[in-house]
């Protein structure tokens, strides 16, 4: 079914009709015999079928597809795989679970079959993992067996980090039709878990990637692809993988790129919209001074630095590499009563193809009937929106303490619970920490930093208290005990704000960001303070920080998110540049609107 047009208003219908409205999907397939001969297809030529199993968020890769033009025809049974034109695997979730869902349909053996009939198929992500005969992921748990070889981790014990998130090169090995042009290009992965070459699968591969290790970062035989990377979300160079696929496209009319710089994984700049409602009820992009978001003059009303939709669009187009929304009075409204929050991240997700999180209010909830909600429940109602991963603040410091006191991991903290349905890359840690200036670092339990610029009372060092409720208190736990408390309950990242440096533009708590990086094998992306295009050369040679995240440069047009590339580019940090497509002009290829835009 189409979405509705994207229009961000207070819709009529309740909370509970949110959730109750929730897909079935999952649970919706029936065991049907597989015979090889299924009806002949009905498909029309823009149609591709979706096998969308109901394990997570494919709505992404369902805007990307109908913004390129086509129609989505979605299995409900094994005959649909076989009668399909093209088909796409998004696999999402856990290996063994997927495979469950597969075998107990029937799905699996459809799949085999279509894939043996070397019918036009993509894979995408878990899509190609579960093509191989096995994964390590919580197992060894048996795969389609289509191509040798096991899917393993990649090995965090040498200080990679992992989840491999982010922007990252590919190293084409074979001329595959959808890949065309791809060399030197930048796409988005976001896995823990790869399938190495070998002597039995290197007919296969038409790609590696190198991240600590070379791995397969494509498959290709005939017409049969899989890519380990998420196209959907690769901003205009995965929308013209798809198309390639999507358009079965002969040699001659596939999509070029002009070739572009890539070699490795990229540094990611990240644009941040703090969302709440103002004073009048509008859902606006507001943004704080050490997070006070009240004007200091008249009323003191919310800061209002625009809409959140348009504003995600834009930056999107400008070229971040991801948009973060952070609902900040989540803490005290129950987010699933926030429905325009929900709506701005369906609208968002319908233009924007690189990756959304979404933050605020990720926790268990009771609403006035009574009624109980898990915070998995909140969270998965915000990925059928179109996250594509979420942000957990004050209720991580609770588990982040709970865990610390009692040293065990009781399975139902909102990052355990969500991490083991999703995966740990879908969950970011967001920690609103606050200096605390001390003359000596056995003042206090927690681990402290030499200052480089002493304190106003010549204090020589700082730990950094985390709060909760966006800063109104303060808890009993360092930044640094926080980031590795939730790293081991299952947190995939961590985004690190700074509540003194906020909105001050005076550059990055390098310290802080140091101090938590340095300690963690989880991607850290560094929050708070961001001026001058030089603060973002600063943290990334300085710390091992991945992405960095701004909001008021970005807010207030002081600096465009492409030159902070340029700078970055010019100091030696690898970024995604926006990509060229090949056309008499040369002129950028920005989002591509709609299919006769790009064909
Ligand atoms: O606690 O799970 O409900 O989550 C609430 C979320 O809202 C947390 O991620 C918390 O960081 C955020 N939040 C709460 N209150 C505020 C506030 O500003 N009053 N915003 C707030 C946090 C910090 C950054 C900001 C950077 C960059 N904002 O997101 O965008 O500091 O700003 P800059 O480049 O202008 O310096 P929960």
């Amino acid at each position: 079914m189409e979405a509705a047009p994207c229009a961000v208003s207070r819709p009529p219908s309740s909370a509970t009709a949110a959730v109750r409205k929730r897909s079935k999907r999952s649970s919706s397939f029936t065991k049907v015999r597989v015979t090889a001969s299924a009806s002949a297809s009905s498909q029309q030529s823009n149609s591709v079928t979706l096998l969308d199993y109901g394990a997570g968020n494919v709505r992404s890769l369902r805007n990307a597809i109908r913004h390129l033009g086509f129609h989505i025809t979605d299995v409900h049974k094994p005959e649909d795989i076989l009668t399909a034109d093209r088909l796409v695997f998004p696999g999402v979730g856990a290996f063994g679970a997927a495979m469950q869902v597969l075998n107990q349909t029937g799905l699996g053996e459809a799949l085999r079959m279509y894939i043996d009939k070397d019918k036009p198929f993509l894979g995408i992500c878990l899509g190609l993992q579960l093509l191989f005969d096995s994964s390590e992921e919580n197992g060894p748990v048996k795969g389609l067996g289509v191509i040798p070889g096991t899917v393993g981790r990649f090995d965090s014990t040498q200080g990679l980090i992992v989840p491999h998130i982010g922007w990252n090169a590919l190293q084409p090995v074979k001329d595959s039709g959808i890949l065309h042009g791809i060399e030197g290009h930048h796409v988005y992965f976001v896995h823990s878990y790869r399938a190495l070459p070998s002597e039995d699968n290197k007919d296969w591969i038409s790609s590696l990637c190198y991240y600590g290790e070379s791995f397969v970062s494509s498959v290709s035989r005939g017409n049969v692809n899989a890519v380990q990377f998420h196209p959907e979300k690769s901003g205009a160079v995965g929308l013209s993988i798809l198309q390639n696929f999507l358009r079965q496209s002969s040699s001659s009319s596939l999509k070029t790129l002009v070739p572009g710089k890539a070699s490795k994984l990229a540094k990611r700049v990240i644009a941040c919209l703090d969302v709440r409602a103002n004073d009048k009820g509008d859902l606006v992009v507001t943004k704080g001074d050490q997070y006070d978001v009240r004007e200091t003059t008249g009323d003191n009303e919310v800061r209002n630095l625009g809409k959140p939709v348009e504003l995600a669009g834009q930056y999107y187009k400008d070229g971040a590499d991801e948009v973060s929304f952070l609902n900040i009075t989540g803490f005290r409204d129950f987010p699933l009563g926030d429905l325009p929050m929900l709506e701005v991240l369906r609208c968002a997700s319908e233009n924007v193809f690189v990756p959304l999180t979404v933050g605020g209010g990720i926790r268990d909830f009771t609403d006035a009937n009574g009624r109980y909600y898990s915070s998995l429940e909140v969270a998965s109602e915000y990925f059928r929106s179109g996250a594509d991963k979420i942000s957990i603040g004050s209720d991580a410091v609770f588990a982040a303490e709970e865990y610390l006191l009692t040293g065990v991991k009781s399975g139902k903290t909102s990052i355990e619970q969500i991490s083991r349905v999703y995966g740990n890359q879908a969950v970011v840690v967001s920690i609103d920490p606050r200096r605390v200036f001390i003359k000596s670092p056995d003042e206090v339990k927690f681990k402290s930093v030499k200052l480089m610029k002493p304190g106003p009372n010549g204090e020589e060092y700082a730990w950094y208290q985390c709060t909760v409720k966006g800063g109104r208190e303060g808890r009993p736990i360092g930044a640094y005990e926080l980031a590795k408390a939730v790293e081991h309950l299952g947190a995939g990242e961590i985004l690190l704000n700074c509540i003194d440096c906020d909105g001050q533009g005076e550059g990055y708590d390098i310290e802080l960001i140091k101090l938590v990086s340095d300690a963690v094998t989880i991607p850290v992306i560094a929050s708070s303070g961001a001026g001058a295009v030089e603060h973002f050369s600063e943290v990334f040679q300085q710390t091992n920080a991945s992405a960095a995240l701004a909001a008021g440069i970005f807010h207030r047009n002081e600096v465009p998110i492409q030159s902070v590339k340029e700078h970055l580019l010019d100091r030696g940090v690898e970024v995604r540049m926006l990509s060229m497509e090949k056309t008499q002009s040369n002129q950028p290829e920005m989002a591509p609107r709609g299919a006769a835009a790009v064909v």
